[in-house]
């Protein structure tokens, strides 16, 4: 059944007309600046897009923050996106709808996490910064996000913070020390935005996602989506994006900013 998005009639998946594709984006600096609303143009561009091919997004943050930089308080982000997948496809919907999902906690265990969240408390609180603000642990579905200078920080505070950081290296230094007290609890540490790093198990990176697009062709009149691009910003090796964007299953583009991610979607798909 064809859906409607706003005023336009969307053609069903398998009506698309490159139908076999799916174009999967990452969202801070590949769709928006990080924590900023997507500009209009680049709204209009994906619904563009969408008209062609299968749409989804794979970000590291959680769906109530990319409804933020995606959505607005009348569209969910849900709707514009054939597939959401939130904290690397950990929080799944496909057209609107949730799909399976699992449990960092189910999967580390309470007593296990209790240590590891001890150690980390213990650390933030013996760290010196020039400031520190709120919320310095999120705990979400799929992953833990840990933010040496704390997750309410303001735009201009995240924009400081990240050249600190840059410069004496808090996280980096930070996940060395969980590496070594913490050497065989098999999670992986990953750096994909300005002021925090993400935790969660070894192979839940992005590409965790692509199970759901493979498993497209099980579903009744499903697509067998024979190719699936990916654009994202840390494409780099120790990025976030960098599984998914070397993976053989995916073709990968390595944008630079949102603006340059909107000149190469425009050039591959004659937009
Ligand atoms: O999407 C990339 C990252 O965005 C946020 O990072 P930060 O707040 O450090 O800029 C977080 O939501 C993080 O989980 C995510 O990977």
């Amino acid at each position: 059944m064809a859906a409607t998005v706003g005023a336009t009639v969307l053609p069903p998946l398998a009506d698309r007309p490159l139908k076999n594709t799916v174009v999967l984006f990452d969202v801070d600096n590949t769709l928006t600046v990080p924590r900023v609303p997507a500009k209009p143009e680049m709204l209009q561009l994906l619904s563009a897009l969408r008209h062609k091919v299968a749409l989804g997004f794979v970000g590291g943050s959680d769906l109530a923050k990319q409804q933020e930089q995606l959505g607005t308080p009348e569209i969910p982000v849900t709707t514009l996106f054939d597939f959401c997948f939130s904290e690397n496809g950990l929080t799944a919907y496909r057209l609107g709808a949730p799909l399976a999902s699992h449990s960092f906690i189910k999967w580390i265990g309470e007593e296990q996490y209790k240590k590891f969240v001890r150690f980390i408390m213990h650390y933030l609180a013996d760290l010196d910064l020039p400031i520190k603000r709120g919320t310095f642990i999120e705990f979400r579905n799929g992953m833990i996000n840990v933010s040496p200078i704390g997750r309410n920080a303001s735009v201009q505070e995240r924009n400081e913070y990240q050249k600190y950081d840059l410069e004496h290296r808090i996280r980096e230094k930070f996940i060395e020390a969980l590496k070594k007290e913490f050497p065989d609890i098999g999670l992986t540490y990953s750096i994909g935005g300005q002021i925090s790093f993400d935790v969660f198990p070894q192979g839940w990176n992005k590409t965790y996602c692509l199970q759901h697009i493979e498993n497209e062709k099980n579903l009744p009149g499903g697509v067998d989506y024979t190719t699936v691009h990916f654009f994202g910003d840390k494409t780099f090796e120790g990025g976030n994006d960098y599984e998914i964007y070397a993976d053989s299953r995916t073709v990968g583009h390595s944008v630079k900013d949102p603006e340059d991610c909107a000149k190469q979607i425009k050039e591959l798909f004659n937009l």
